[in-house]
């Protein structure tokens, strides 16, 4: 088949094809969301959104258990969320083959931490594949299936931002139609209560024994040898990186970096002078060599963020190849919400309101940035919630409203249970759910309240109201974010409810409207500068060289807040629709 240029995203999705799967579940997050998106397009597979990665990794583990190759996906925190499973499903093992895609995020591009999902891999016992570029990506997937079977194991995926959203030359193969393999009710294999467990624990040690047998024949681990003055041991992208910076050195680049091949790596030890590590993130594969006895040397490399072949050269004293840095000659872009976002007008009132407000991570969470300045906490999905009841808990807060604020799609991941946990103990929180009708920040997903599937499919709606009804809240009501004083009374409503309160602020994204109302225009002798509405922190709104307001017509969405924060009314539709060659 032709070559084709393929992002490690669109590679990984290629090689689960590939290999035959036919069920595939995850959670959106950066950079692994494309992976499913991609794979959601190809014929033969069953794709799914799930509400948290720790469903979708037990929708992988039962149709695996029911004889389905099966492929879950996440970013790096979506892990901690299934560890729980995960850490079973190594000593049940698998029907069929269950490969777990997990990417990382050095450098924090779009991510609240740094993790390396490898400590997870040798954590959970479970055999892992690092990919260097897309060509891997791909083969590196479709072969963890076979491995996964062959061992009666989960195999886990690891990649890195640059890997996943870097292109690289494929070559493509054909579909291996897999037969399904019938359920069989095991007991022993399916049941972990101890008695079982302690067997498959046994039994688990037996098949990682196996599984270091095949990393040592691993056709991914690969040896270069350029002369013996320095050998470097490296996987992933790192390996890329050491062929820009240092040409010259000699290299073990390991593709199964879970078991490890200590012979091999033994081997390359004893052929070069100097031995060292490259890699990003946390010493891995350093303690790892430190372990077995070897005398590493330490290059000083980091281990915080992402690494560049100029830093790498750096460590090394090689000269830095030449590259340029894209950033250069750009404008700074502050990170903003959109023109027209919803969101906007409950951080408005919480602002005014000088709440303390639990955040949580969505778009929304640039509402902490200034001018809104109007969120205090990110911690994870889901955090708010039990976050403001324990401030209220703690009455740190001496008398200022506290509120939890989170997304629809975080709301349905793990905000839930927090919600459960205010009413099931008598709290009194205000919980404002901002229900955009999508999962907006990694891309436009749908989620369990949009009314729609990943595969495009109709699901049911489901109703936030009739949610946290049900979950005991009695004090529920839902409100349009575009307009600001109702907004603003709901709110305080809300707070001054005697119990658990929730205000559903429902408007869709902005940039999923596809009608483009007339603009607004500043008229000029009106505006008397006051800012008010600068301080809502539209990316349409600034001020001209008098310090008055001006908007700009190609950004502006008509979503009327401005026009509801000028006390003055200088700001009106313009009545011209604006052209800008097509819908938004
Ligand atoms: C455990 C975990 N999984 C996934 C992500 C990636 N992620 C960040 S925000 C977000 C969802 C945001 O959607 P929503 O809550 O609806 O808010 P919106 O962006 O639409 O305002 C996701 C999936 C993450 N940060 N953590």
């Amino acid at each position: 088949m032709a070559h084709s240029l393929l992002s490690g995203n669109e590679a990984i999705a290629r090689g689960a094809w590939e290999a035959g799967v036919s069920v595939a579940a995850a959670y959106p997050g950066t950079p692994s969301t494309e992976i499913l998106e991609n794979l959601a397009r190809m014929d033969g597979v069953r794709a799914e959104w799930a509400p948290n990665e720790k469903v979708a990794l037990e929708v992988g583990i039962g149709a695996s258990v029911g004889g389905a190759r099966s492929l879950v996906t996440m970013k790096h925190v979506g892990l901690n969320v299934a560890a729980d499973p995960l850490f079973t499903a190594v000593y049940t093992g698998v029907g069929a083959g269950l490969v777990l895609v997990v990417a990382d995020d050095p450098g924090m591009h779009s991510s609240q931490n740094e993790q390396d999902t490898r400590n997870y891999a040798a954590f959970a016992r479970v055999p892992m594949l690092e990919p260097t570029d897309s060509a891997e990506a791909l083969a590196m997937t479709k072969a963890a299936f076979g491995l996964s079977e062959e061992l009666d194991l989960p195999v886990l995926v690891r990649s890195t931002t640059r890997l996943s959203h870097g292109k690289t030359l494929v070559e493509p193969g054909e579909r291996v139609e897999v037969p399904g393999r019938p359920y069989a009710k095991l007991l022993g294999k399916y049941v972990m209560m101890p008695g079982m467990a302690r067997k498959r624990r046994i039994d688990l040690e037996q098949r990682l024994s196996r599984a270091r047998a095949l990393s040592e024949d691993s056709p991914f681990t690969f040896e270069e040898a350029r002369g013996s003055a320095i050998g470097v041991v490296t996987s992933g992208v790192a390996y890329q990186l050491v062929r820009e910076a240092l040409p010259e050195a000699s290299v073990l680049k390991i593709g199964m970096t879970y078991p490890l091949p200590e012979q091999r790596i033994r081997d390359f030890a004893a052929k070069v002078e100097r031995l060292v590590v490259v890699e990003e993130l946390d010493p891995y594969l350093m303690s790892n060599l430190l372990a077995m006895g070897l005398i590493v040397d330490d290059a000083g490399l980091a281990h915080i963020g992402e690494l560049t072949p100029g830093v790498v050269a750096a460590a090394f004293g090689a000269a830095a190849p030449e590259t340029r840095d894209p950033m250069e000659d750009l404008p700074a872009r502050p990170p903003m919400l959109c023109p027209g976002c919803p969101h906007r007008g409950v951080f408005a009132a919480l602002r005014a309101m000088d709440a303390v407000v639990m955040g949580d991570i969505g778009c929304y969470t640039l509402a902490a940035l200034p001018p809104l300045s109007a969120m205090d906490s990110c911690v994870c999905m889901g955090a708010s919630i039990g976050m403001a009841h324990g401030l209220g808990l703690s009455g740190g807060a001496e008398g200022r409203p506290v509120v939890a604020v989170l997304g629809d799609s975080t709301f349905a991941h793990s905000g839930l249970t927090g919600l459960l946990d205010v009413v099931y103990n008598g709290g009194v929180s205000t919980v404002i759910v901002l229900d955009n009708r999508i999962t907006a920040m990694t891309g436009h997903q749908d989620n369990p309240f949009t009314g729609r599937t990943l595969q495009g499919g109709s699901a049911p709606e489901i109703d936030i109201e009739a949610v946290c009804r049900a979950l005991g809240v009695a004090d529920v009501r839902t409100v349009d974010p575009n307009l600001l004083k109702p907004t603003r009374t709901a709110i305080e409503a809300a707070l001054v409810h005697p119990g658990p309160s929730v205000v559903i602020a429902k408007a869709p994204c902005a940039l999923l409207t596809k009608e483009r109302p007339d603009p607004f225009a500043v008229d000029e002798e009106a505006c008397t500068a006051c800012g008010e509405c600068i301080r809502l922190g539209c990316p349409a709104l600034s001020r001209d060289g008098t310090a008055r307001a001006v908007i700009d017509i190609t950004l502006c969405v008509g979503c009327r807040q401005c026009v509801q924060v000028c006390k003055y009314g200088a700001i009106q539709r313009t009545g011209a629709a604006c052209d800008i060659g097509g819908s938004r």
